[in-house]
């Protein structure tokens, strides 16, 4: 039986509700994304977990940003603002970061289209030094994003959605290795023409820090705070599928891996795949690299994640899933044929 107040919602509101989720007290789930019988169950998010300088780790989490939506001379255009800025992250509770970022965190906004539409990226540069947005995937060589911008001043990048995968952007003055490691990027998917199969889908971008610019990183993260998710784990759903869409922009290190605990995954290497190339618990990815991880957990209970290099995981980018028991959960088995 469905909570009262989802009984006769419909489903763009259930939508609206799934990310608003995090105010829902009571309704031990929120939910999101079905496919006429089968719904995903987000976990509604622990009301404590603190919002650091603005940013709640465990929202940027399931949060995409799908632009503005247009239809031009019979196409879909994605219009997209983003803005460059600077601000101040906490890294503990003794250091604090100058970042430069897109849109006021770290890393900027994952922005989400399928495959075909027409991306507009209006990018206002009020960093206070010149920056770019390089994306990555297929486009002409004026939109590669090696201009820089000035600060002060706004360019346009458009070009079509190709191809379907998880791509990234970031910023791509010189040096690079400063403007990424300042925080300059995000992670882009593009969807297959036909979506992917329902599930609980999150965004994790590992980041380094190098906070005394002895180019060695001395924090690491993933979505922009060290140990946030050891000290407020991802709340997940036993038995249910998970999509993680995982990116390196660890500068400075050449590569790091991500291992699961107590589980396998299965990799769609940089997402350009709909059947799985891979299984394993360890995957080794070089910086930009990015994949799309499914798995799901047969056991409840606490379960880490992080990049095998010990000392980096050790340095916060290090996390855990928290998998709640089906049986602990209301509506575990409704159907949503109503809706
Ligand atoms: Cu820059």
């Amino acid at each position: 039986m469905l909570p009262k107040a989802f009984q006769s919602i419909n489903r763009r509101t259930l939508l609206q509700l799934g990310l608003a989720g995090l105010g829902v007290s009571g309704a031990a789930l929120a939910l999101r994304q079905f496919n006429g019988q089968k719904a995903i169950q987000i976990p509604a998010l622990p009301v404590d977990a603190p919002t650091i300088t603005g940013q709640n780790p465990l929202k940027v989490l399931r949060e995409f940003d799908y632009g503005t939506l247009k239809q031009e001379d019979g196409k879909t255009v994605r219009e997209f603002q983003i803005t460059a800025g600077t601000s101040i992250i906490q890294l503990n509770s003794a250091v604090s970061f100058v970042s430069w970022n897109f849109n006021g965190r770290v890393p900027g906004p994952t922005l989400r289209a399928t495959e075909g539409d027409r991306i507009r990226v209006v990018f206002f540069n009020k960093g206070g030094h010149a920056h770019s947005m390089h994306f990555h995937g297929m486009h002409p060589a004026g939109m590669d994003g090696l201009r820089p911008v000035r600060n002060g001043t706004a360019t346009v990048y458009e070009f079509d959605a190709e191809p379907f995968g998880v791509h990234l952007y970031h910023c791509h003055v010189a040096p690079v290795t400063r403007h990424v490691g300042k925080g300059l990027y995000g992670m882009f998917i593009i969807d297959p023409p036909g979506g992917r199969p329902p599930a609980d889908e999150m965004v994790m971008v590992m980041g380094g820090y190098d906070i005394n610019e002895d180019l060695k990183n001395e924090f690491y993260a993933f979505n922009g705070l060290p140990n946030y998710y050891m000290r407020h784990p991802i709340p997940i759903q036993q038995d249910q599928l998970i999509r993680l869409y995982l990116l390196n922009m660890i500068e400075l290190d050449p590569v790091v891996t991500f291992h699961l605990h107590a589980n396998m995954f299965q990799v769609y290497r940089t997402g350009r795949t709909l059947t799985p190339s891979e299984e394993t618990d360890v995957i080794t990815m070089g910086t930009t690299e990015r994949h799309i991880l499914e798995f799901a957990y047969r056991y409840p209970g606490m379960y880490m994640f992080h990049p095998h290099q010990d000392y980096i995981a050790e340095r916060g980018c290090m996390g855990s899933f928290e998998v709640l028991s089906k049986e602990g959960s209301q509506s575990a088995d409704h159907r949503m044929g109503d809706m």
